[in-house]
């Protein structure tokens, strides 16, 4: 069933593909709320959008090699319902940025032809998600928390979806996380029915998903293969010609990002100051130690201010605020009375830069374009 969400959402968003639905918002919207809307969150699909609506007999079994394979309703992993005293499984609640891996994707395919969905800057949201941890869920098929195997020797969960994709050979949606990341507790490894502190919609994943903060967002896994066969980072000499799948790991943690969300990629704006708005975020849980915007095409950087939540200064003493798997804006004024590019990059938690050339990351399938971001700035006197 396709859903009809596609046409109703278009006022918040741009949509780039009808069907399957895929569709960002401006950039500008994009920074107006710390947390995203669910409105404004970006929405891409493989395939067409199932509706889920036989909720009373919807099932979701875990299997393979596990002690105990269980099926458990939705009453058994929501906590809203009276089964989850019998279950034990408690609801988290946890602020997360998702970025799909094609993020950023049309400004590589400037360098060279890539394959896939052409985003901008938008694929990315912050929401806050609401879920059994899967933590706990695993414990109740017997699996203790930090295994690296089941006593059956499986070292990956796989999350298989209902929903069909339209490339490659069909069947369902699915993605793989290792086991020691589904089983640390720390990781927040969610099955969500909440975004922002209603149930899930159809778009989004209505009644189940997963989500893997600070992991690229193929890996959360809606309405619940690529693990194979996609999401990897290949080196720029690699060509569709001379591909060999079996060479690369499956990219999991997205690395450090920054986008200059209140200008577009051409601007005219007259001499004098000029305000620059934008997020930064980096995967695995690795915080946001700097930001730097250059007015001057790159020769000198000032660094920007940074906050989460409700303006709260990011980095400061109240950074008991701070959220690890959540994005920060920031903003900084500088002077400019000639015609200059603005440009921002961030620096990680673990010393981590952005790329300054996009050509030096470019691959074939145009994911995790984090180069510098350089919006240009034609000066009108
Ligand atoms: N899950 C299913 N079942 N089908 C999909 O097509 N797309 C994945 C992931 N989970 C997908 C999926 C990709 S590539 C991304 S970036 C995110 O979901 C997008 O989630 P969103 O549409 O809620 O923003
Ligand atoms: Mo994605």
């Amino acid at each position: 069933v396709v859903s009809e969400s596609g046409s109703l959402q278009l006022e918040a968003v741009i949509q780039l593909e009808a069907e399957p639905f895929n569709a960002e918002p401006p950039r500008a919207t994009l920074i107006s709320s710390y947390v995203t809307p669910v409105d404004f969150f970006y929405k891409r699909n493989h395939g067409p959008v199932p509706v889920v609506d036989n909720i009373e007999s919807y099932r979701l079994s875990i299997c393979g090699l596990v002690e105990k394979p269980m099926e458990l309703s939705l009453a058994d992993v929501n906590y809203r319902s009276m089964k989850q005293e019998a279950t034990k499984i408690q609801c988290d609640v946890n602020l997360a940025t998702k970025q799909c891996a094609g993020n950023r994707r049309t400004a590589m395919s400037k360098t060279k032809a890539v394959k896939g969905v052409g985003w901008d800057v938008s694929a990315i949201g912050n929401a806050i998600w609401g879920g059994a941890k899967l933590v706990d869920v695993l414990e109740l098929v017997g699996i203790t928390k930090l295994s690296r195997t089941t006593s059956f020797g499986g070292k990956h969960v796989e999350f298989v979806s209902v929903d069909m994709r339209k490339e490659e050979h069909g069947g369902p949606y699915k993605a793989s996380i290792p086991l020691i990341h589904a089983t640390n507790s720390e990781a927040d490894v969610l099955l969500a029915y909440e975004m922002n502190g209603k149930p899930l919609n159809s778009d989004h994943g209505y009644p189940l998903r997963v989500i893997v903060p600070g992991v690229i967002g193929a890996r959360s896994v809606k309405w619940g293969f690529f693990m194979q066969r996609d999401y990897k980072m290949f080196p720029p000499w690699v060509i569709w010609e001379n591909i060999d799948w079996s060479t690369r790991r499956p990219q999991m943690d997205f690395p450090v990002q920054s986008v200059i969300c209140s200008l577009e990629d051409v601007n005219t704006a007259q001499p004098g100051k000029i305000t620059v708005q934008g997020y930064a975020v980096s995967g695995g849980g690795r915080g946001i130690e700097r930001v730097d915007v250059s007015f001057d095409s790159g020769k000198t950087w000032v660094e920007a201010s940074r906050y989460q939540k409700s303006g709260i200064p990011y980095g400061s003493d109240d950074d008991a605020e701070s959220d690890k798997w959540a994005w920060v804006l920031f903003e900084v004024a500088g002077d400019v009375s000639q015609n200059t590019e603005i440009v921002a990059k961030a620096v990680d938690s673990a010393a981590n830069v952005q790329p300054e050339n996009v050509a030096v990351i470019w691959n074939l399938r145009g994911i995790l374009n984090t180069s510098w971001h350089r919006v240009q700035l034609h000066i009108k006197p």
